[in-house]
């Protein structure tokens, strides 16, 4: 049971994290992958802790663009499966995509874990866990590397929550449109992906699969177009300026 009041005003916030604890105990998250979350914390702050206006349109261009795809993945790390199984799972079905568990530190029995809680939240495969199908992805030197045959080898597009810039810039060498959610606008990921969502990913995992939803009868043209008139690093500054006037407004309340 959680000892955190609901009339806390920073109680959602302390949720996410108890979330992120109970998922360490559980063996699903590394030791770094709680500073990874302290990191986020910060940023979140800094962003107001809601989904800005960068964020639901960067939302709905990785919407049409998951929908273009040919073989779409999703990328699972610790993090990801303490803080969102039920919810990776749903937009996988919405959209065809596959799952592939994909660690930086790498461990074999944390990726059990990670199999099992996907599956205890109704994925029927999880790729990334069979060493015959394993290959490398040139160009990163972290576990990362090692990738699945028939998941990230051969996406075209590849979901990345909460990445490391590494491997972001590998899969786009790769030839692969790379989405990724992360707090950090500036961060090497978010600089380099296609489409970067500056957003808490617990609070917008469920727009991006609502947004699969009510697009998903749009046809390839109006998706295209919607992908084509996006410029990410345009939309990233336009974030930072939200940044910038969420601070502004607080400089003047204090
Ligand atoms: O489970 P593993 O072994 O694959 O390890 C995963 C972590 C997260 C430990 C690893 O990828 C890592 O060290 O990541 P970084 O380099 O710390 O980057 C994490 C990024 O995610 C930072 O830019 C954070 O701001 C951001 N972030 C943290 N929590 C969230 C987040 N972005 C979106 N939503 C969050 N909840």
């Amino acid at each position: 049971m959680s000892l955190i009041p609901k009339s806390h005003p920073r109680a959602k916030s302390l949720m996410i994290r108890e979330k992120l604890v109970a998922g360490f105990e559980k063996g699903l998250v590394a030791k770094e992958g709680l500073l990874a979350q302290g990191r986020g914390e910060a940023f979140d702050y800094l962003i107001g802790e809601k989904t800005g206006k960068s964020a639901k349109l960067a939302i709905k261009v990785a919407a049409a663009q998951i929908l273009l795809a040919d073989s779409p993945v999703i990328s699972v790390n610790g993090n990801i499966a303490a803080l969102c199984p039920k919810e990776i799972v749903k937009l996988a079905k919405q959209t065809g995509s596959k799952i592939e568990v994909n660690l930086f530190y790498e461990n074999e029995e944390r990726k059990k874990a990670i199999v099992k809680i996907l599956k205890n939240n109704g994925a029927s495969e999880v790729l990334g866990t069979n060493p015959t199908l394993r290959v490398i992805l040139s160009g990163i030197d972290s576990a990362r590397r090692f990738v699945d045959k028939n998941g990230i080898f051969l996406a075209d597009v590849v979901v990345v929550p909460l990445e490391d810039g590494d491997r972001t810039l590998a899969l786009r060498k790769a030839g692969k449109t790379v989405i990724t959610f992360d707090l950090n606008p500036l961060s090497r990921t978010a600089q380099t992906s296609n489409i970067t969502i500056v957003d808490n990913v617990t609070r917008s995992i469920d727009l991006l699969t609502e947004n699969c939803k009510k697009l998903s009868n749009k046809n390839k043209k109006t998706l295209k177009k919607i992908v084509e008139d996006f410029d990410n690093k345009k939309n990233l500054s336009n974030m930072i300026n939200e940044i910038k006037n969420n601070l502004t407004r607080r400089s003047r309340i204090a």
